[in-house]
């Protein structure tokens, strides 16, 4: 602990890194002035009436019926789903699998969700996939969730997410909340950081490849890692979903963003030494930001200055390729991590991690520093020292950010013009601070209400901390992780309510609720997900929305029903060991909210169709003997006869 409190003047050592040992009580010191905010806070929460708005500041209280102001969009980290709480309340509304299985709603297990899952998969895991005999990746690891958006503001299309752990980008339909496109990036490795363009609209998604590896990755070069290695920026066609480019790097790439002019893109470096451990990754005082110039990038595609790798365009804009001007890399103290644009479009937060400061770059300056005008650390107009572990940087639209102080434990929240102010006139002084919070504990990403759009409106600010510790009533050794909802919008910070919330919550996106319009039932016009079953039946013949047939072609057995409650359309059907069967059901409920499920018992299959939609599975007979299906969802008075019979006989 004493170590840490003399580190904060130059950078903190790698022994900071064991953030848990003291870090809950760092910075108290620093925070003694604002120690009564928190239980003011509490006090203003216990007392709140259903308005949103209580004497000294807002009120985090729903009543019953009432309904959220703003959606929330968490990450579900290494659950590999995505999630959606309402804010302020922080209930949680859905869980959209994505990078997993989920056993209620069959995603993973369904044709239609294993089509998107395997559609855009390379070659190479195509064929691991064959050799390991699993139908597809089983889990994943979801960290950025951000939605598309048209002139700098989110505009309810989409919503992308990351997997850093297979090395995917997944898009979200908004109207109906399901993952409609999965990709997996060739080339990169631990796809991380994650971003959409915001101007003029989204347009490409960044995607950050976070380790180094051989580029092709496939057997050919293994050793030397400072000379072999890359890490790899993607660029996604955020319609379409297919890769536009790539370009290769020094060192690494952690968390990016997009400008507000469309002109370029950020990415932080941690590893510019290009270190395989810990102990080298953390060697050098600076690593540095990526710059990334998308209309030369753009016209350098256009003249054929790339190299064709796993079909894809790969640029080269390392550093000796600086003539190309692809890239510009910005000096920046020791391995940062956080990169946030200010919604007033003119700079990039760079997060020290590392470094108890946070780097600014004011975006106007980067035509100069490409036209060679100026130089890389030109650009920066501010280094302002916040505390210990700045990891992200969120922003109320009123010329403030808040930063996360992983080591600290603590939610700062600082004046973006006075730190500007401090650095030209290189004053000491530490006056661009307002206020530091303590919050519980170690908190990683945070974000504001519609805080990442030029529509920061600087209502709620939510930290995702990563230790709970005794907030909750202990669970055992494994915690929950604690979302805090803060009040920004007088002042003071006042926090206001403690959220449990499992693995794991990078990040969050708070868009305002009038932004997205969900359908309140599938559209039978509009069979993205289910094509594959509407090109199948009709070949057999079969309406899907009437149907309630067996149709045999070999040992391939397809079984068609529909589901209105409380009876399938089909009470059972027969089978032979060892056929192939597809079950196809359709829901023709018109009400609202009137989901039905399909569980074949004994055969690990379950599967959801809500209102107006058709999913199926398929699977092979293996067992002899009477096997009932019912529906999982409670649908109906009579949903527990909602069942029917699946009987396989001896062939
Ligand atoms: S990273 Cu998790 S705390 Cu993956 Cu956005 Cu910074
Ligand atoms: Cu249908 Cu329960």
């Amino acid at each position: 602990r004493s170590f840490l409190g003399t580190a904060a003047a130059s950078s903190v050592g790698l022994m900071g890194l064991a953030a848990c040992s003291g870090g809950a009580q760092g910075g108290k010191a620093a925070s003694a002035a604002h120690a009564g905010a928190s239980a003011a806070a509490d006090a203003g929460a216990s007392a709140a009436a259903s308005s949103h708005e209580v004497a000294g500041g807002l009120s985090p209280h729903v009543g019953p019926g009432e309904l959220d102001k703003y959606y929330g969009f968490l990450s579900g980290g290494q659950s590999g789903e995505m999630r959606i709480v309402g804010v302020p309340s922080m209930r949680e509304l859905m869980r959209i699998p994505v990078f997993n299985m989920d056993s209620a709603t069959g995603w993973g297990r369904t044709n239609e969700s294993r089509a998107i899952l395997n559609a855009h998969l390379t070659e190479q895991t195509r064929d691991f996939l064959k050799k390991s005999g699993m139908p597809c990746m089983p889990n994943g690891d979801l960290h950025h969730p951000h939605m598309s958006f048209t002139d700098g503001t989110y505009d309810g299309r989409y919503v992308y997410a990351n997997d850093k752990a297979n090395n995917r980008v997944c898009r979200i339909r908004c109207d109906v909340m399901k993952a409609d496109k999965i990709v997996e990036i060739p080339n990169a490795s631990g796809i991380h950081g994650l971003r959409p363009q915001r101007y003029p609209k989204t347009g490409y998604v960044f995607a950050n490849g976070e380790h180094i590896v051989p580029v092709p990755n496939n057997g050919t070069m293994l050793d030397d890692p400072a000379k072999n290695y890359w890490a790899v920026y993607t660029a996604i066609d955020g319609e379409t979903m297919e890769i536009a480019w790539q370009v290769m790097v020094d060192g690494n790439l952690d968390n990016g963003d997009a400008d507000y002019q469309g002109k370029y893109s950020f990415s932080t470096c941690y590893n510019s030494e290009k270190g395989v451990t810990v102990t080298e990754a953390s060697a050098n005082e600076q690593d540095w930001c990526v710059v990334f110039n998308l209309k030369a990038i753009e016209e350098g595609i256009k003249a054929g200055d790339f190299k064709e790798i796993e079909g894809v365009k790969v640029l080269d804009g390392r550093k000796t390729n600086a003539a190309k001007n692809y890239t510009r890399y910005i000096p920046v103290p020791n391995s940062p991590h956080g990169c946030n644009a200010s919604p007033d479009g003119n700079y990039i937060m760079l997060n020290g991690k590392l470094s108890p400061t946070v780097t600014v770059l004011d975006v106007r300056k980067l035509d100069d520093l490409f036209a060679g005008k100026i130089k890389e650390r030109d650009v920066v107009v501010a280094e302002p020292e916040l505390g210990l572990g700045p990891l992200h940087t969120a922003f109320d639209g009123r010329g403030n950010a808040y930063t996360t102080l992983f080591l600290d434990s603590q939610m700062v929240k600082w004046n973006i013009q006075k730190a500007i102010d401090a650095y030209a006139s290189q004053s000491k002084t530490s006056d661009y601070i307002v206020q530091k919070l303590d919050v519980s504990y170690q908190p990683g990403h945070n974000h504001t209400t519609m805080g990442e759009t030029k529509e920061a409106d600087g209502q709620w600010l939510v930290s995702l901390n990563k230790f709970s510790k005794d907030r909750f009533l202990n669970v055992g050794p494994l915690k929950p992780e604690c979302d805090q909802l803060i009040d920004i919008s007088g002042e003071e910070m006042r926090l206001v309510h403690d959220n449990p919330t499992f693995a794991e919550p990078h990040d969050m996106m708070l868009v305002a609720a009038s932004k997205i319009n969900p359908k309140k039932a599938w559209d039978r016009k509009d069979p993205w997900m289910w094509q594959g079953a509407l090109d199948q039946a009709k070949k057999d013949g079969i309406e899907l929305e009437k149907a309630a047939n067996v149709i045999r072609e070999g040992n391939k057995v397809r079984v068609y029903m529909t589901a209105v409650a409380p009876a399938f359309s089909l009470p059972s059907f027969e089978v032979y060991e060892g056929d192939e069967v597809t079950v196809t059901v359709t829901n023709m409920e018109t009400i609202e909210d009137l989901t039905h499920g399909f569980t074949l018992e004994g055969h690990g299959i379950a599967m959801e169709m809500s209102a107006q939609a058709t999913s199926s599975v398929t699977f092979t007979a293996n067992r002899l003997g009477v096997y009932w299906y019912y529906c999982q969802w409670f649908c109906h008075a009579l949903h527990m006869e909602m069942s029917g019979r699946m009987i396989v006989h001896k062939k």
